[in-house]
């Protein structure tokens, strides 16, 4: 596990409300719970539990929602997400987030992002290179420390890259209004969108609109896909070719067959497809055959609160069920720079730091 947290990593599937620590969600609960808002010891059994169904996930996801849509929490857990992130060396983060309105506190989907930004800007324990809007230049650029201006030192730095998540609970209005916002946000690192929620709920059908006009307007796509059985929806998602796609269990031969011969690379959660139950067990897991393939694939935690993991523990997992050594697991990490939603000079930026890091194989 040691070298699993000390090479450098690449996250690109993780939900905020997902990532929190439970420390962090039981403080909040009991606060919650002394006002009388919630039960303190039902939401504690929920928090603690390790098994959960992917129907008790999104009920669980239904309950956070409630102890951290506020503006100042939603600062508080992105502040920690990145931090604890950054303390086991992933160096570049695509955190993703669904936007949220709720009138009764005046929250807009607006004024949510506004609050993740803040949560970016208070990172201390680390350097957050993020792109800054270059006021004289007129134009964004990259690689500035928001939060602290001691770049140049010896202090740690992680990347961080901001994807918008569209609920599936969603309209097609609400889902355009969440592209809309990304472009708003496309200069302060906004760099793509998500489909995400429960994957009983919805139809693509509904968020295509959303998703065409997002890739014409330059933005990224990722999809939850295939999580659940539902061939047509996969095959739909598959024809769409977004450029990265999460999970894809459910699959049947001929959505193998369209995925491979697309090349659209997918974001592994081991853990969270085996709690889940979306995988029966890590030995059957997809993950080998497209491995085996050398199918572009991430190991990524999904929901690393949720499913009590960190990206370090994802990695230690996959070389112990699939008999993968050091240097396999080192070079997997490194290929996730390819499928980053940011451009060379970032990637390059990036694989100096996994060549700097390769003589820990030695
Ligand atoms: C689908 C998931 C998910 O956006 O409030 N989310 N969607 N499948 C999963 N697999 C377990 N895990 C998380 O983070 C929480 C939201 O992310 C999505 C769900 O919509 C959940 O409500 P944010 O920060």
């Amino acid at each position: 596990m040691d070298w699993c947290v000390s090479m450098p990593k690449v996250e690109l599937h993780a939900h905020l409300n997902g990532s929190i620590r439970d420390s962090t969600l039981l403080e909040l609960a009991r606060v919650l719970g002394e006002k009388g808002v919630i039960v303190f010891s039902d939401v504690e059994h929920n928090i603690l539990k390790n098994d959960r169904s992917l129907r008790e996930v999104f009920r669980l996801f239904d309950l956070i929602h409630i102890i951290t849509t506020d503006h100042m929490v939603v600062t508080r857990i992105t502040k920690e997400v990145i931090e604890d992130f950054a303390k086991e060396n992933v160096v570049y983060l695509e955190l993703r987030t669904t936007p949220k309105k709720n009138d009764s506190i005046g929250m807009t989907k607006r004024s949510y992002m506004e609050a993740v930004m803040e949560g970016l800007r208070a990172v201390s324990a680390v350097d957050v290179a993020f792109p800054a809007h270059n006021v004289d230049a007129g134009s964004p650029t990259t690689n500035v420390p928001v939060n602290d201006a001691r770049s140049g030192t010896t202090r740690k730095k992680i990347y961080v890259r901001l994807l918008l998540s569209i609920d599936r609970r969603e309209s097609t209005a609400a889902a355009m209004e969440t592209v809309k916002l990304a472009l708003e946000m496309k200069d302060s690192g906004v760099v793509g969108i998500d489909l995400s929620g429960n994957p009983v709920v919805g139809e693509w059908i509904t968020f295509l609109p959303a998703f065409k006009f997002a890739r014409e307007q330059g933005l990224y796509i990722t999809l939850h896909c295939g999580e659940v059985p539902n061939q047509k929806e996969i095959q739909a998602m598959l024809d769409f070719m977004p450029q990265r796609i999460g999970h894809a269990c459910c699959f049947e031969e001929d959505d193998w067959e369209k995925l491979k011969s697309s090349n659209i690379p997918v974001e592994i959660c081991l853990t969270s497809n085996v709690v889940t139950a979306s995988v029966s067990s890590l030995d059957v897991h997809h993950f080998v055959d497209l491995y085996n393939a050398k199918h572009p694939l991430i190991l990524c935690t999904d929901d690393a609160g949720v499913f009590s993991t960190s990206l370090s523990r994802e990695y230690s997992l996959a070389a112990a069920a699939f008999g993968l050594g050091k240097g396999e697991m080192f070079q997997l990490a490194k290929n996730a720079i390819a499928f980053i939603f940011e451009d060379d000079g970032v990637k390059q930026d990036l694989t100096s730091i996994f060549d700097s890091a390769a003589n820990m194989l030695e």
